[in-house]
């Protein structure tokens, strides 16, 4: 029995951190005790997705007469839940809602973050039982304690974030995240109901092995991408080519392998979507802040991903991130062949 020993849960990391930010009343480490919540009521309810499915077939009710909701509501709810009841956020933006949600009760007007989240990201994965995943963004608030928060509050680049990371819902799930001082992860271990820490000071390889891209958009992509592909697919023993593609389509599944593993993951402009696909608020820059503290790289191409001033709150923006030799190598690229 020695498995447990020496375990620290995410809830002591989080109080032991707490000490690394002289004069912190515990504020932000409240916010991510919540995050942790709802992560672990999602994963409940993830876990058991299929089995959701099939007895919604037979009524659209569950057994406490609520109508059942898809997943992704399920998970922005909850999510909400937690962090009005954390009383440090002061409104929310989701990729479900429209528009920001602004906590008016006196106990959230004091909070003093904003919280950008993908309640449940890859959705199209759902139904197959292959990965998907929570983001979330955490920035102070520009507008006073006390009033009502503002649209400005969350208009900052991704250089202010105060902390972000995702919940990976895999064959194990995990929670991975930064304060700007390194990138931790922490696997729950479902028989204590616990995140533990098992992925200490995360550091990405400055280079890898693996591209991941949707290639069945490849006649849409610039040149430069196209270009990178067959450079990945090209035999040169020197730099260890082909690369190896893997594409599951959650954007946290396919990052946080190429994290742990060094790769790079490609979501770029193309001929239709001018600026990709993935938003920059609540996908993006939780992913760069995290890329970059373990020592990789994002961009858009151009421009350092945490350095876009945003415009609008589902703003999308052309994402190249991960390890640095290879972000750097496609920049190489697009700056040569998107130019001839
Ligand atoms: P979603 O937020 O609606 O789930 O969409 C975002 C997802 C990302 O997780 C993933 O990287 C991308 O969309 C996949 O898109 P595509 O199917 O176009 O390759
Ligand atoms: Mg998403």
């Amino acid at each position: 029995m020695t498995e447990h020993n020496n375990v620290q849960t995410l809830n002591q990391f989080i109080i032991h951190r707490q000490a690394d930010y002289p004069g912190a009343k515990g504020e932000l480490s409240r916010l991510l005790h919540h995050i942790g919540i709802a992560s672990k009521i999602v994963n409940r309810a993830v876990s058991k997705a299929g089995l959701v499915d099939v007895l919604g077939k037979y009524g659209a009710q569950n057994v406490q007469g609520e109508d059942q909701q898809k997943l992704d509501v399920f998970a922005d709810n909850h999510f909400i839940d937690a962090l009005k009841a954390s009383g440090e956020c002061c409104a929310i933006a989701s990729e479900e809602n429209e528009d920001i949600i602004i906590f008016e009760d006196e106990m959230s007007r004091n909070g003093k973050y904003v919280f950008a989240m993908d309640p449940l990201d890859g959705s199209s994965n759902i139904d197959v039982n292959a990965s998907i995943g929570t983001i979330f963004s955490i920035y102070e608030r520009i507008s006073p304690r006390g009033k009502l928060a503002t649209i400005e509050d969350f208009m900052q680049e991704g250089t202010k974030q105060v902390a972000a990371g995702y919940v990976i819902y895999g064959s194990s799930t995990m929670l991975v995240y930064t304060t700007g001082k390194g990138v931790n992860g922490f696997t729950l271990d479902p028989s204590i109901g616990e995140f533990c820490l098992s992925h200490p000071n995360i550091k990405t390889p400055k280079t890898g092995r693996i591209y991941s891209i949707n290639e069945g958009n490849y006649i849409n992509f610039p040149s430069g991408v196209k270009k990178y592909i067959k450079y990945c697919q090209e035999f040169d023993k020197k730099s260890n080519r082909p690369y190896t593609s893997r594409y599951i389509g959650s954007l946290v599944a396919d990052f946080h392998r190429n994290l742990l593993k060094g790769g790079i993951f490609i979501y770029p402009e193309t001929s239709t979507n001018l600026n990709g696909k993935l938003r920059l608020m609540y996908e993006c820059n939780p992913v760069a802040f995290i890329a970059e503290q373990a020592g990789g790289m994002a961009t858009d191409g151009n421009v350092r991903i945490l350095e876009i001033k945003p415009d609008s709150l589902h703003q999308r923006v052309p994402f190249y991130t991960g390890s640095t030799n290879m972000v750097k190598k496609t920049e190489e690229f697009l700056h040569f062949f998107n130019n001839i």
